[in-house]
Parts: C-alpha cells; structure tokens; sequence
C-alpha cells in the first residue's frame, strides 16, 4: 500500500528477488513525484539504493555532503564528517528524484504499479491470505495477498486497519513548524546550515547548483496567506546572514509550504500479515533528516525477512522485524528529538533556556566526541541486523 519511498523501494527489493509485488497508490504519478519532501540520504541509504542498481542519476547528480554547519551567534560552526566518522558522507538528493528512479525502475521491470486508486480496505488480516479491496480506473478489485506492506504513509489506512489494542502509539508534538520554500538560486554555501537564532530556527540546504531549499520555524497550523515572500527573505536572512557576510542568495520562489513537527511511533510495526513500514509506523521531526532514511532501512529489514519466508518457509525474520526496525527507530527519534531540542526556540521569553541552548551548542562544537556523536547519528547508524 503506497508508491512513496517505502512502497516503491520494497516492491523494487523484492523484485530482485523474484518475488512479485502490486503496488497502490491512491494519489496520481504526478503528485506522488512533484510533492516536496526530503533532501538528504545517509550512507547507508546511497549504498542501499546503489546496491540496488538505482545509482546511475544518483551518482551523476546527487550532491556528496563531506559535512554540515551549525551557526549560532553569527557564527558558523563546521562537523567534519568525513574525519569524525573514517570518511562517511551524506548526499543530497531530492525525495522527488528517488521517487523518479523507483518509479521508472518499476516500470522497467514491468511489474504492476497502480495509481490514483480508490476506496482501499485490507481483510482477514489475520488469516494467511489478507486481502485488499480497491477501485482502480472505477473498476472494484480484489488482491488475495501472502503479505501486505502498510507502505502508506502516515495518513494511510494501514495503521488504523490494524485492532486499537494490538498497537501503542508514542506521540509528541512540538509548539512550532517549519515553513519551507524552493528558490531558483544558487546555493550560497556547499553544505547545510543549521542556524539556532533568538528569532528561532532556520536552515539553508539545497537541491542543486541552481536550487536552494530553506526552512524557518514559525508557529504551528501557520497561514502562508502571512508569509509572502518579502517576508520569508527578511526572516532568513536575519537568522541566517553570518558575521563573515554568509547569507543565502535570493531569488524566485518556485514553492512554499508548512510542516507539521512531530515524533511519533506506532509499536509493534506488525499485526499478524500486515507490516507497516515508514510514515505508516513512525514520523520524526525533520530536523535530523531521517524520515526518508528510516522508511529505506524499514523496508530493506522486510524484504530481507520476506525473503527468506519464500527460500526457506522460515518466519523468523518476519517475527524480528517489528523489534529490529523499532531499535532504529527509536535512535533515529532519540537524535531528531535532540537536534529539534538543541536548535529551536520553545519559547520567546524564556532567557535561562536560550541561555543554555547557547552553552549546548558552544559546547558541541568545541568537543570533538560532541561532533563524533553528532555525525555518527546524521550521516545514519549502521543497521545491525540479525544474521
Ligand atoms: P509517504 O507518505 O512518502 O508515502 C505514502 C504513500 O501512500 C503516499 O504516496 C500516499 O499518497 C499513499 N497512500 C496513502 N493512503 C493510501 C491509500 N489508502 N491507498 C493507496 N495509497 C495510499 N523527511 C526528511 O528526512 N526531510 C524532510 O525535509 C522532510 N520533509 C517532509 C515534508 C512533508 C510535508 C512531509 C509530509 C514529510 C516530510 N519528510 C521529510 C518525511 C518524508 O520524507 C517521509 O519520511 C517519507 O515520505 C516516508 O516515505 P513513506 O513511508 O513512503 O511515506
Ligand atoms: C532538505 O534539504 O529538505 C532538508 C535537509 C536537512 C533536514 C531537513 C530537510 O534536516
């Protein structure tokens, strides 16, 4: 369930394992392709999509990141990547084009990929042959499954098919938002800024040599209608022009939306046929870059664990994959609660915690094992899994 990142790269895994796979979507290509999310892969998640034979744009047009800024106090501050990790890096490179490759490797392999689907409901999940109920091009269809992948999102309706008592939610919600907008501008650092400033966060990235991305915080359910782009120029560039003269180059806004901040956990990611992988089963705040990460590593764990059902009628890694993605999980929103913790303004008013979120960042970037533990978590934990 779900032609995102999750669904597309678990149908493309299974794939190569000669293990065949329907993918639905209820939106159309273009929307799928078009909404603006995640900009950087991890280490793991390049080699992943490599590995896979999804590499060939990547390596010609995702950006290698050997490193990030921290800035505060008109003050940037660079974390070595590479020399705090033996040489580990992140990529930029837009969720739009990893959707692209997958969706034009899909239709490569010549397997069924469903968009703009409708009325969806799974069945007899706890049976050995769940089933899927839809509309496709107005047509009722029914899929007899082995297995369903709740790749859906976290507005999809994997989550809540599953009975209320057999899952645990964690959720925490945060008083602010982002407010993100693509300018046709040329990137005027070559690595990410993350700016903690007393008028509240803001964060420089990119897309490409002529594409700049930007967030500032701004407050929760926050009207763009109040944001024109005068606006959102005078606001980043007082969070984020460095005394050195550094600021991001302006130019036209080619999108501008708000996101929502929250950390959430849907526990066990499975419910008997059903596996929920990605949003589906968990969200952080973007702040650490690990939404789109965490759904890469959730469905590597369960194409790993379907497969060996298929070899070996074994179901052992299906039973571990609950726990073994929800170990990551649970790091991955440790750090993203951390950098959100670390980088945001809570409060206008509050003086002591400015006061000590400055001393936070002053000591990170004066300890190299600070920077280590940093960097170590940004460029992605290594998946340990189990043999
Ligand atoms: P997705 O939500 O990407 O995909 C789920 C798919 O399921 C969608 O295409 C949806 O249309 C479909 N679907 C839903 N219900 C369905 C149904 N009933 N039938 C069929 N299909 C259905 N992460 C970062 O790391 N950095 C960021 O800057 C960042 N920004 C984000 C901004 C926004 C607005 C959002 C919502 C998320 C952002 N994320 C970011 C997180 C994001 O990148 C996710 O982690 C990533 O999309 C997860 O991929 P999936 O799990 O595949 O879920
Ligand atoms: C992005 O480029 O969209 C991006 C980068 C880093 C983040 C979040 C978003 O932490």
């Amino acid at each position: 369930m779900g032609a995102g990142p999750a669904g597309l790269l678990l149908g493309h895994l299974l794939h190569l394992q000669n293990i065949d796979s329907y993918i639905l979507e209820n939106r159309a290509e273009d929307y799928v392709i078009e909404r603006v999310r995640a900009g950087v892969l991890e280490h793991g998640t390049v080699q992943l999509l490599l590995d896979a034979g999804l590499g060939e744009r990547l390596r010609r047009e995702g950006l290698k990141h050997e490193g990030i800024y921290i800035a505060f106090r008109g003050r940037r501050h660079r974390i070595d990547f590479a020399e705090l990790t033996g040489g580990r890096f992140i990529t930029v490179y837009g969720q739009n084009e990893v959707v692209k490759d997958l969706i034009a490797a899909r239709r490569a392999a010549g397997r069924p990929l469903a968009f703009e689907t409708g009325q969806a409901s799974l069945h007899e999940l706890d049976s050995t042959r769940p089933r899927i109920r839809f509309h496709e091009q107005g047509q009722p269809r029914e899929l007899l499954c082995d297995f369903i992948a709740g790749c859906d999102g976290f507005h999809g309706i994997s989550r809540s098919s599953i009975p209320a008592d057999a899952l645990r939610f964690y959720d925490k919600e945060y008083p602010f938002a982002w407010l993100g907008i693509l300018a046709q501008a040329p990137p005027a650092s070559d690595e990410l800024v993350y700016s903690f400033h007393e008028r509240g966060f803001a964060l420089f990235s990119m897309r490409s040599p002529a594409i700049t991305r930007l967030y500032l915080q701004c407050s929760p359910g926050e009207s763009l209608a109040a944001w024109p782009d005068a606006r959102v120029w005078e606001e980043l560039q007082a969070r984020l022009r460095a005394e050195d003269g550094w600021a991001p180059q302006q130019g036209p806004v080619l999108q501008k939306g708000v996101t929502g901040m929250r950390s959430f956990v849907a526990s066990p990611m499975r419910y008997e046929r059903l596996f929920l992988a990605g949003d589906a089963a968990h969200i952080v705040p973007p702040t650490g870059a690990k939404g789109l990460n965490l759904a890469a590593a959730d469905v590597y764990v369960l194409a790993r664990a379907i497969a060996e059902y298929y070899r070996s009628g074994h179901e052992r890694l299906l039973g571990e994959y609950s726990d073994t993605c929800l170990r990551r999980v649970w790091k991955a929103q440790r750090f993203s609660w951390w950098m959100t913790s670390m980088l945001h303004r809570f409060s206008l008013e509050d003086d002591f915690d400015y006061r000590r979120q400055l001393a936070e960042l002053d000591y990170l970037t004066g300890s190299r094992a600070a920077m280590q533990s940093l960097a170590e978590n940004y460029v992605g934990l290594p998946l340990d899994l189990p043999s």
